[in-house]
């Protein structure tokens, strides 16, 4: 067993959407533990450092402005392989492309979508989940 703690992001649209009940519904399902949740309104010099590693992409600036659009549900989440566990359920990147059964896949939504609008946020190493857990649960 590896006990593991990653940060969970119900972005702007998931809230928006009223999604973050079934989010938190699906990783409850599947076993894993809330250790913190909080409503974030998340300001430009958290987002930067949040996404520093996309600095300079040209995604950067719009993703940075749609997470500013509305608050986000932050969560320090707990369990076995949490951090992969996590994104497999979140599903890849782009929502179309998503498989079925993952949050992205069954919930984001195809119809002027932008790819920053997938709906959550997960840590992707135990080096980012313990950096990311620091900026949003300061
Ligand atoms: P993930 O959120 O799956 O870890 P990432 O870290 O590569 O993906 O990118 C961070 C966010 O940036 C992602 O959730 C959505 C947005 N993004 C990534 N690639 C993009 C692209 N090619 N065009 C627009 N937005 C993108
Ligand atoms: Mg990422």
């Amino acid at each position: 067993t590896t006990i593991e703690e990653t940060l969970v992001l119900v972005k702007p649209d998931g809230v928006a959407r009223g999604l973050t009940g079934e989010i938190l519904r699906r990783i409850e399902a599947k076993g894993y533990s809330l250790v913190d949740l909080r409503l974030v309104e998340a300001d430009r010099d958290l987002l930067a450092q949040h996404y520093a590693e996309h600095e300079g992409k040209p995604f950067f600036e719009p993703l940075i402005e749609f997470m500013e659009s509305g608050p986000s549900v932050a969560i320090r989440l707990a369990g076995n392989r949490v951090i992969e566990g996590f994104r497999s359920l979140a599903g890849t990147t782009d929502p179309t492309t998503a498989a079925p059964g993952t949050i992205r896949g069954d919930l984001g939504r195809d119809w002027g979508l932008k790819v920053q609008q997938n709906l959550v946020h997960g840590s992707d190493s135990p080096e980012s989940a313990a950096r990311e857990l620091a900026l949003w649960f300061a």
